[in-house]
């Protein structure tokens, strides 16, 4: 039980399909005690039964993180529900859809500034509202994406957040390593989730990525979930600031693996015409 004794909040669980519920699912295995957030009314009706699945029915709090008052509240619920807190989850993210596709010189400030604000800012605002509640031997997980460091098509906006993301990671580590507070992301590969349906080309990508990783497949929520387990938990104790991928290799590839075919022709897994 990697995780007996440890409690924390998971805020982005939107569905069973979501990458966050992946994490809590693998959590509360090794024994973490979880609390959830939800967005908004509607997503409240999703994620009371998911709460109630691992025994949080009793810690389930509205969360809307573009909302300061919100994040403030998180915490009074959280200070008189749990007390002390192990590790926070941050799996959100959120860009209008107008920057998901189309030229990348045409995003409108508006649309930048709302992409930052909830995928980017808000780690920063959770992490320092919650911080009084945070133990000396803590954990804080987000979630990235290849997109961050590299081109990808259509992933645009989300692509320059996710940047901003994985720099917020690397710093938020150096200034609360003093504290006994580690900070990682993981860099999961491409997976069917709500928020992946605002992607131009998703099913696009998901093809590419399985063609092209060295493991020839795509990852699930439960895998990225494990290894987000590791990284909240003190099997992880001297690991902070890193962005660990968790994509079946892809990131490493530089060009498409070539084979042969009968003739001793060289060919490409998939060449995205098929
Ligand atoms: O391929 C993928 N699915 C990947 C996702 C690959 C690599 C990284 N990620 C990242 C996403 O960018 C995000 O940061 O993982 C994180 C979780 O995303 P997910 O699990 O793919 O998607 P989803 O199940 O939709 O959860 C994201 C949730 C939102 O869902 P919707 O679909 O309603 O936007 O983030 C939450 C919301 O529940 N969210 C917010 N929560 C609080 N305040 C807000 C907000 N303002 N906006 C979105």
């Amino acid at each position: 039980m990697f995780m007996k004794g440890k409690k924390g909040v998971i805020l982005g669980v939107a569905n069973n399909k979501s990458i966050a519920y992946g994490i809590a699912k693998a959590c509360a295995a090794q024994g973490a005690e979880i609390a959830f957030t939800y967005l908004n009314d509607s997503l409240k009706k999703r994620v009371e039964p998911i709460a109630a699945e691992f025994g949080s029915s009793d810690k389930v709090y509205a969360c809307d993180v573009s909302n300061p008052a919100e994040i403030v509240a998180l915490r009074e619920s959280l200070e008189k529900d749990m007390g002390q807190i192990d590790f926070i989850v941050h799996s959100i993210a959120f860009a209008p859809k107008s920057g998901l596709s189309g030229r990348f010189y045409d995003i409108s400030k508006e649309a930048f500034d709302i992409a930052m604000d909830v995928s980017v800012y808000s780690l920063i605002e959770v992490t320092r509202e919650l911080k009084p509640l945070l133990s000396n031997n803590s954990s804080i997980l987000t979630l990235t994406y290849y997109g961050g460091a590299k081109y990808i098509p259509n992933y645009n906006l989300m692509g320059v957040a996710k940047a901003a993301l994985e720099m917020t990671t690397k710093y938020m580590a150096e200034d609360l390593g003093k504290d006994g507070i580690r900070v990682n992301a993981i860099s999961a590969g491409p997976i069917k989730t709500l928020a992946a349906a605002g992607i131009g080309e998703f099913r696009f990508m998901l093809k590419w990525n399985e063609a092209h990783a060295p493991m020839k497949k795509n990852v699930t929520i439960d895998e990225v979930g494990n290894s987000g387990m590791y990284l909240l938990s003190d099997l992880s104790s001297a690991v902070t600031g890193e962005i660990h991928y968790v994509d079946g290799g892809f990131n490493i590839m530089g060009m498409p693996a070539v084979s042969f075919d009968e003739d001793g022709k060289q060919t490409i897994a998939w060449d995205g015409n098929k």
